[in-house]
């Protein structure tokens, strides 16, 4: 029986923590969705992404982990999205531990260790700081 996965996140300049999290949802079931951050939703979320919607999603489609990308627009379309998307096991770093667990009505919920000392920030930090 096919296993689908769920993951949500902005994965703005993508890098090796990104990957190690989609690989390990992956490896997790079948087939992989990814709920990515809309422009506008990380507004909402106080994230100004260097990297666009359009261009974030196809450094995502471009990754042999992903086998869909879908918008995630704002915080309350997880539940209608596992139903829709029939996600059986919904994934987020821990740095999420027990935010989502009012999911384990509809899936299984698992928080993976994040990969330390990378993020988008520290790298757009670094960038900025060599120029
Ligand atoms: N991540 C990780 N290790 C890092 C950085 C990120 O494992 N060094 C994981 C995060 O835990 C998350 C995913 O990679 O599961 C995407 O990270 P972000 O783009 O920072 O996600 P975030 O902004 O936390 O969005 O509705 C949920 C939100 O959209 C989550």
């Amino acid at each position: 029986m096919l296993k689908r996965v769920i993951t949500y996140g902005t994965y703005d300049v993508l890098h090796y923590g990104h990957i190690n999290l989609l690989k390990r949802a992956k490896a997790l079931g079948d087939y992989l969705i990814v709920a990515l951050s809309s422009d506008e939703f990380n507004e909402i979320k106080n994230k100004k992404s260097y990297y666009n919607y359009d261009q974030r999603k196809l450094l995502l489609e471009s990754l042999r982990y992903v086998d869909l990308v879908i918008p995630e627009n704002n915080w309350e379309q997880k539940i209608d999205d596992i139903k829709k998307y029939q996600a059986d096991i919904f994934v987020m770093g821990d740095d999420w531990k027990g935010k989502f667990d009012f999911l384990k009505d509809y899936c299984e919920v698992v928080y993976l260790p994040r990969t330390p000392n990378v993020s988008s920030t520290q790298t757009k930090q670094y960038l900025k700081s060599s120029f």
